[in-house]
């Protein structure tokens, strides 16, 4: 395949090179793609020097898939040009998710959505990525009513520009806020902008993605996401409330056998699911499965994984490994 990496010099772009070799996908060409104050410079892959070029000489090397970690703007404008000559989008921006010919992609739960006709497929925001991994199979088994979910974010969800921003503090340096406060020893209850509804739009995501991925706009979701000073990964605390009533040895058993879920939850060696040893795995990492013994059919988890991984880099090279693997390309 030859595939092009729009964004390839950024957080998730590094990730996506790391994880394209590891899973050693069928490359033939890289093409790793930049903005222009990138071009020109040099990448190392599979021990192979690569030289980034600009989106429009992308376009004309017509590779077969673009992978795109290069925000909205660039993915609106740029994603329709490679469809155009062919070339099928993995878009990791949040530009095309709630566009209703474009569909939203966890492999787990609904890669056989996807056909030939496809052009921009949209990879789901990381957070909700990690929350519908344990969520779905559960929906199918009791059917959630009601999920109430508080964030716990990693600066890698904001960039390179965050994890500067924490090192300067750790340091005592002054140096480029990637937030407006400090976020050493702290916790910012703003990840994203506001919408007009008071919600941030990483809370907004994961209401509308969790409905559009578990095919149900029936499901009530509400979120608080907040970001702290952790670099391994997202964790999140989940209550779900079902329709139907659950036997929790049950739920155990259908987490511990859902591909992509891992079940850490032993409280007599205190083993539940944390950023430190989620960050660099593909899982989504479950545990603290207890009972909500305030309402009737409700449970509480928490749910941590990599986001820069399964919620960005791994999800988007596995869309690329179902579509060669069905010839959908
Ligand atoms: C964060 N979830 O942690 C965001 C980063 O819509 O793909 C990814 C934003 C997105 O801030």
């Amino acid at each position: 395949m030859k595939i092009a990496l729009v964004g390839a010099t950024g957080m998730v772009g590094e990730v996506m090179l790391q994880v394209l070799a590891e899973r050693k996908f069928p490359v033939t060409e890289l093409i790793p793609v930049a903005s222009e104050k990138s071009v020109g410079k040099q990448i190392e892959w599979n021990e192979q020097t690569f030289t980034v070029v600009g989106l429009q000489t992308a376009v004309d090397m017509k590779p077969e898939i673009a992978l795109f970690s290069a925000g909205g703007e660039t993915s609106k404008e740029w994603a329709p040009k490679f469809a155009a000559v062919g070339t099928t989008v993995i878009d990791n921006s949040s530009a095309w998710r709630m566009d209703t010919d474009k569909k939203l992609i966890v492999p787990e739960i609904n890669a056989n959505q996807l056909t030939k006709e496809d052009k921009i497929i949209a990879n789901p925001n990381c957070s909700t990525i990690q929350m519908v991994m344990a969520l779905a199979p559960l929906h199918t088994k009791y059917t959630i009513k009601r999920i109430v979910v508080s964030t716990y974010q990693s600066i890698t969800g904001t960039g390179v520009k965050a994890v500067r921003q924490l090192e300067n503090e750790y340091a005592g340096i002054q140096g480029e806020m990637a937030y407006k406060y400090p976020i050493h020893r702290n916790a910012i209850p703003q990840c994203d902008v506001f919408e007009e509804n008071g919600y941030t739009k990483e809370e907004m995501k994961l209401v509308r993605e969790t409905q559009k991925i578990l095919n149900d706009k029936t499901i009530a979701v509400t979120a608080t996401a907040i970001r702290i000073p952790v670099v391994g990964g997202h964790s999140e605390a989940v209550n779900i409330q079902f329709e139907n009533d659950f036997d929790l040895s049950e739920i155990r058993q259908i987490l511990h056998q859902t591909p992509g879920v891992t079940v850490q939850d032993n409280l007599d060696t205190f083993t539940y699911p944390m950023p430190i040893y989620a960050q660099g795995k593909d899982d989504v990492f479950v545990g603290r499965i207890r009972r909500d013994e305030s309402q009737p059919n409700s449970l509480n988890l928490w749910i941590v994984a990599d986001n820069l991984r399964k919620g960005a880099a791994t999800n988007t090279i596995q869309i690329a490994e179902y579509l060669v693997a069905n010839n959908l390309v």
